[in-house]
């Protein structure tokens, strides 16, 4: 029997920094609703989803950053989200700023879960590669300054779940091929990814125009060389005067774009994707244990 998880990417329009995290709720719930109308196993929310893109001003008052992220998931204002998956029968993936004590030791991630139709969270992925910088740099008109507020996880992991093997990492990850390949030599057969892209990078302005050639480039080029569905999701537009890209996709096994969006504002594409499709790939050209020659990979 075809294995096939009807997936929406929920791609999300600019928040404000005055939007309460009820108010992102929710659009976001209404996000799950449409993707529940359409017959969705899943929705793929972005980065950072419950906020505004914080990480672009230098504060130096911690109590201030705090205000950004959450202590407890569900907390008071996201258990309604978890609510409705359970009601729907409907999975999510959602991205986050995490506070967390261990051992009386205070940890901020960049964070990702997985939560299935039950409304129970089955993964938990803390970003790996934080982007930007650590100190404040005055001559920038915007931070970027995911350095100096999270510290960074610890692996990419993947998890059983909707009936197939899916894996998550966080925006500036999906730029670099180890992400897909430690995941691919597990099996993953969907990736799912949330992303906040400011579409000017003021150390290299000349490249702003490339800025959606290379959100497909590496995406498609990890779907491919790993047999896996990617699922690549925005939070778009003008966000308190900041243009962040949107261009969320879904990408086949193959490396071809099956549905893309056409907004910057809140949006979701709908595809049904057949984790079978990743099997070809898997068991001819991209058959790691017979392709492989790992005795010339030494340097990485
Ligand atoms: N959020 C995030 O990781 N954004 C980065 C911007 C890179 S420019 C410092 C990205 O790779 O899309």
């Amino acid at each position: 029997m075809a294995r096939f998880v009807t997936v929406a990417a929920g791609q999300l329009g600019p928040i404000a920094r005055s939007e309460t995290r009820g108010e992102v709720v929710a659009r976001l719930m209404a996000l799950m609703r449409q993707a529940h109308a359409n017959g969705c196993d899943l929705i793929v929310y972005p980065e950072l989803a419950l906020t505004t893109f914080f990480p672009r001003w230098y504060f130096e008052d911690q109590a201030e950053i705090d205000q950004f992220f959450e202590r407890e998931m569900p907390g008071p204002e996201t258990q309604a989200l978890f609510d409705l998956a359970r009601e729907c029968g409907i999975g999510f993936y959602l991205g986050y700023a995490e506070l967390t004590v261990e051992a009386g030791i205070v940890h901020r991630y960049n964070t990702s879960i997985l939560v299935d139709r039950s409304g129970a969270i089955v993964a938990k992925y803390r970003k790996v590669h934080l982007p930007g910088h650590t100190e404040h740099e005055p001559w920038r008109k915007f931070q970027h300054l995911e350095k100096r507020y999270f510290e960074p996880g610890s692996g990419f992991g993947v998890t059983a779940a909707f009936g197939g093997v899916m894996g998550m990492a966080i925006c500036n990850d999906r730029r670099w091929s180890e992400t897909y390949r430690v995941m691919g030599l597990q099996g993953v057969e969907m990736v799912m990814i949330g992303y906040n892209t400011p579409v000017h990078n003021p150390p290299a302005p000349e490249h702003d125009d490339l800025s959606l050639f290379h959100n497909h480039l590496v995406m498609q080029a990890g779907a491919y060389q790993n047999a896996t569905w990617v699922v690549a999701v925005a939070k778009a537009g003008v966000e308190d005067g900041h243009p962040l890209f949107g261009g969320s996709l879904i990408v086949d096994p193959n490396g071809e774009i099956v549905a893309e969006a056409k907004t910057e504002g809140d949006e979701v594409l709908v595809h049904p994707c057949d984790l079978d499709a990743t099997t070809f790939g898997k068991t001819t050209i991209f058959d790691f244990a017979r392709h492989r020659r790992i005795e010339h990979y030494g340097l990485i």
